[in-house]
């Protein structure tokens, strides 16, 4: 592997899909921010340009809302290349940016911390203006996504595995009624085979077209959710992102018993996705029941500081599985199919997170068979936005933000990870 190409290859990415103050995730299938993506490429970006990787996460908290939220996706500029578009979310004025109505897994404090840690000195003002905004959509977060500790998602598109069989039970219990005629962009620009079906999208549109009639307000949308699935990717992401701003608090001087508080809250909560096999999957609040489902969000527990001798043996396994590893929902199920977005392809940012914790909790070994594997798969089939866990080829979107940046941050063997 030709490492400095690679590297330089990366980088070439990030500048490419800059877009000045924020990056796409990849040109024309996903023109706008994205709240996920646009933290890891500030990760990405803090490996060799402090100051774009700061811009990055302050044009993100720009979008937002008065109540706390940092929507899903950031609408700077129309583009016709992309649906549903701003006039389908309706959610003008709810804040200072054209947004949808969602969040995303907020893995922003994290790499703000990251960030800081690049550069402390000059970065200590950056990270005190960012804390209070990052505070308060963690506690938007506790406040209307949060059940006996665990987070729970509204629209499939909060928890960023869009298509995950994790919600095939809470989607197959709605009926899209009156969704109307669209036209997707997504199935023009990849191989529809690779992208969720139009079951899927209905249901996507018709909870848009819910959120959009009851204005985004929160008190009258937690009424009555027609889908609300507890979700192990937000409930260990912002259970470690609390313990980064807890560390943030530490550094700027700030008082951090509220976080306090939400760290055990989420601690506790995070065990109840522990299903009767050990594994930790998703819960369907509308009836109670476990998605009986081992996907690669269940691998975020170490990530979380959660330790767990069934998810090791779990990976272990997968390791074995697949020549390529680890796909995001397990194989020989039968739900897994290599290519069709989150029902088996592997994705490099989940791979990076559960090699990171997998480090922090005493697993080097074992996280660094994850890195290497995902240095060779990146290496060998290029920086996609998945990738076939049978055969390793590259699927979705091409020239991708976010493998772009865990290859400088993470994969990369010149980056000095675990
Ligand atoms: C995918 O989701 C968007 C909707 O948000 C889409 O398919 O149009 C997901 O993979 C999500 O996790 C990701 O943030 C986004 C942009 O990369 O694409």
């Amino acid at each position: 592997m030709d490492v400095t190409a690679l590297d330089q290859q990366a980088r070439k990415i990030l500048r490419g899909n800059d877009r000045g103050g924020y990056t796409v995730p990849t040109d024309g299938l996903y023109p706008y921010q994205w709240n996920w993506d646009s933290a890891f490429a500030a990760w990405g970006f803090a490996q060799f340009d402090v100051e774009r990787a700061w811009a990055e996460l302050e044009t993100l908290v720009s979008g937002q809302w008065s109540n706390g939220m940092i929507p899903h996706i950031l609408f700077h500029k129309p583009d016709p290349g992309y649906f549903p578009g701003p006039d389908v979310w309706g959610t003008e004025g709810k804040g200072p940016v054209l947004s949808s109505g969602i969040t995303q897994p907020p893995v922003a404090a994290t790499f703000a911390l990251a960030t800081h840690e690049a550069d402390p000195e000059a970065g200590l003002p950056r990270l005190r203006a960012l804390y209070p905004k990052l505070r308060d959509w963690h506690r938007w977060f506790m406040t209307w996504r949060c059940e006996d500790g665990m987070i729970f998602v509204t629209h499939p598109w909060e928890a960023g595995r869009d298509n995950c069989p994790d919600w095939d039970t809470a989607m197959a219990a709605i009926d899209p009624v009156g969704v109307g005629e669209y036209t997707r962009r997504d199935t023009s620009h990849v191989d529809p085979a690779m992208r969720p079906t139009k079951e899927d999208y209905d249901r996507y549109i018709w909870l848009v077209q819910r959120g959009k009639r009851l204005g985004w307000d929160d008190a009258a949308m937690a009424d009555d959710m027609p889908f609300k699935v507890a979700d192990p990717t937000m409930t260990f992401i912002l259970l470690r992102a609390c313990r980064d701003l807890g560390r943030m608090a530490d550094l700027l001087g700030e008082d951090r018993a509220e976080i306090d508080g939400w760290i055990d809250r989420l601690t506790e909560g995070a065990g109840r996705l522990r299903n009767g096999k050990g594994v930790f999957d998703a819960i369907n609040l509308n009836t109670g029941a476990h998605s009986g489902h081992l996907s690669c969000a269940s691998y975020l527990c170490w990530y979380a500081g959660i330790e767990s001798e069934d998810m090791l043996a779990c990976l272990d396994k997968a390791f074995e599985d697949t020549p390529y590893t680890i796909p995001s929902h397990a194989f020989g199920t039968e739900e897994f199919n290599p290519k069709r977005y989150w029902r088996g392809p592997i994705w490099g940012i989940l791979n990076t997170l559960t090699g990171i914790g997998l480090a922090e909790m005493g697993h080097e070994d074992r996280a660094a068979r994850l890195r290497r594997a995902t240095a060779d798969l990146i290496a060998e089939h290029g920086f996609a936005e998945y990738f076939d866990p049978l055969t390793g080829e590259p699927a979705g979107g091409g020239t991708f933000t976010w493998t772009a940046a865990i290859w400088l941050a993470w994969a990369s063997p010149s980056a000095g990870g675990a």
